[in-house]
This record gives structure tokens, C-alpha cells and sequence, in this order.
């Protein structure tokens, strides 16, 4: 795992870099705005889906220059996601990555318009990245907007997530809404790096069936957290789907149960990648560290 520490560093390094050349300076008007985009960009968060697309970029040879301007790309979609999730009209959050959400300290307002900016911007990164072919940019804008929209994206996901609020679910709609609002974008990501490093059809199916699970996967350790772990370690309110009568995993399986559940589709998804003739350590490791992740 010491050399997926240094993995995440040098993404955490070469992502934010990126992020803060994509994003306009806070000295820029209007001032108010670009505080709280960089309020929330600059919180710490794990960069887990740049992470996945940068090492699913490099399985398939590409250098990580020509895959930032994507992967900063997906990390704005997923902060700006955040931040709408957090504001009172859906999760009503006051605490994301370990400081209070964007509204609570920039009013619910440009809240609303710092994830709207962070949208846009992240289009535009993809459009105009020169480190790639316009056709390479023009798929990525397709793949990237389906997995964050609708129908099937995260944003179709969320609002299935808010219908499901105090229902009960079956263990079918509960993997649509997380395949939707958390999956689709983890799913993008690491088709986005297999992309960009032209993989075969065989390929691309193959990172994609990964990618689901790893979706999933990432969704299930979510909802265990949210039971096992504190506040101070999340860095954002614990025991919320209990406290706003989310279906889960744990609530459905019991925590055990999920843990054998979250074992089995760890291993499912390394046999995926193990039927690829490339060097797949990286995105192994990725998948271990989701596992055992701890916020
Ligand atoms: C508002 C359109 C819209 C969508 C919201 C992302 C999302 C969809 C909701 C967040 C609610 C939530 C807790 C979902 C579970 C999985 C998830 C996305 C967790 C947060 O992602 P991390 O752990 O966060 O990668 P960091 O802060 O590390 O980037």
C-alpha cells in the first residue's frame, strides 16, 4: 500500500495544481463566488475518481499530462454535486470535508451558483483541453455529461435517492439510485482514462464491468461508514441515512452481511481486471483501498 500512498500524493499534487489553474483566482470578481468554489474544491477531499482515471489512463500507457484536464474535470463535477447535495433543500448538511458546507458559510444563493460555475467549468476543461484530439474531447464530453446527468446519471440518481426519502425500497431500487448517483461517475472516470488511452473493445468492457463494481463498492463502504465510523473521521455528519430514513445496505443486510457482501464484490472485481494483458497493480490497489478506506 506504500505505493498507493505515493500514488494518491502525486494525484493529490498534480490534480489540485490543475484544479487551481482551471478555477478562477479568489481575488477575481466576483470575489464571493470564487471564495466559496475554492471553499469547497480545496477542502481536502480524497480526489478518489481522479485517482481511478488517472490509473486507468495509465494502464493503458497514457502519461498523467495528458489525463488532469479530465480528471480536474470530473473532481469539479463531483464538488459541485456536493455542494447541492449538502444545501437545505436536499441533504440539508452542515458539515462537508472536515470545515462547514458552502452554504452554511457562503449563503444557500451562491452556493447554489458555485456549483453551477463548477459545472461549467468542468466543461470547458474537457472542451479545451489541446493535450488531446477534438474527437477524443468530444467523446469524453458525451460520456462525462451522461454519467452526471440524466437519464441513468448522477443527477437522475438523486433525485430517484429524494422520491425513495421514508419509502421502502427494494434491494433492486437501491442499486439503481447508487448506480446512478454515485456509480455513473466512478464508472466514467475509469472509462474516461481507457479512452483516452485507446483500449480495445475487449478492454473497455472490461474496465467497465470493474468500474461497476467498484461503483458499488464504493456506495456500500459509504453506507457502512456512515454507521461505523465518527463525525471527526468522516469529516461530515455521521449517522445521517438513519436519521433521514435512507435505505442502505447495512439498514437491509445488517452490517455483517455487507461486510461479506463488500468482500465478494472486491474479489469479483479483481478477477475483471485480471483478465487484462496489462499492468492493472494500480487499479487493484484502488480497489483494496476503497475497501478498507476509512473516511
Ligand atoms: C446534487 C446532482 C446532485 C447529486 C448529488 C454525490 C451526490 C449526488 C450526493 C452525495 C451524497 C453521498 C454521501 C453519496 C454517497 C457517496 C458519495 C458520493 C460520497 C462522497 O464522495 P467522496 O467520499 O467525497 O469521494 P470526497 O469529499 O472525499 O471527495
Amino acid at each position: 500500500m506504500a505505493v498507493l500512498e505515493e500514488f494518491f500524493a502525486e494525484v493529490r499534487h498534480e490534480v489540485d495544481a490543475t484544479l487551481d489553474k482551471l478555477i478562477p483566482d479568489a481575488r477575481v470578481a466576483p470575489i464571493r463566488l470564487h471564495e466559496a468554489i475554492r471553499w469547497s474544491v480545496f477542502a481536502g477531499g480524497k480526489r478518489i475518481r481522479p485517482a481511478i482515471l488517472i490509473a486507468s489512463g495509465r494502464t493503458f500507457g497514457v502519461s498523467t499530462a495528458d489525463l488532469l484536464y479530465t480528471a480536474a474535470a470530473v473532481e469539479m463535477i463531483h464538488t459541485y454535486s456536493l455542494i447541492h447535495d449538502d444545501l437545505p433543500s436536499m441533504d440539508d448538511d452542515d458539515l462537508r470535508r472536515g470545515r462547514a458546507t458552502c452554504h452554511k458559510q457562503f449563503g444557500e444563493a451562491t452556493a447554489i451558483l458555485a456549483g453551477d460555475a463548477l459545472q461549467t467549468l468542468a466543461f470547458k476543461a474537457l472542451a479545451d483541453n489541446i493535450h488531446l484530439t477534438a474527437e477524443t474531447r468530444v467523446r469524453l464530453i458525451s460520456l462525462i455529461s451522461q454519467a452526471s446527468g440524466t437519464p441513468n446519471g448522477m443527477v437522475s440518481g438523486q433525485q430517484l435517492d429524494l422520491d425513495g426519502e421514508g419509502n421502502e425500497l427494494s434491494i433492486a431500487d437501491l442499486e439503481q439510485i447508487h448506480r446512478q448517483k454515485t456509480g455513473a461517475l466512478i464508472r466514467a472516470s475509469a472509462i474516461a482514462g481507457a479512452a483516452i488511452g485507446n483500449a480495445t473493445g475487449d478492454e473497455m468492457a472490461t474496465i467497465e464491468s470493474y468500474a461497476v463494481k467498484l461503483g458499488l463498492l464504493f456506495q456500500i463502504t459509504d453506507d457502512l461508514l456512515d454507521v461505523t465510523a465518527a463525525t471527526e473521521t468522516l469529516g461530515k455528519t455521521a449517522g445521517k441515512d438513519a436519521s433521514s430514513s435512507k435505505a442502505t445496505y447495512p439498514g437491509h443486510y445488517g452490517v455483517k452481511a455487507t461486510q461479506v457482501m463488500a468482500a465478494k464484490i472486491s474479489i469479483e472485481a479483481l478477477n475483471d481486471l485480471s483478465t487484462i494483458r496489462r499492468d492493472t497493480t494500480v487499479l487493484a490497489d484502488l480497489t483494496a483501498f476503497v475497501v478498507k478506506r476509512k473516511n
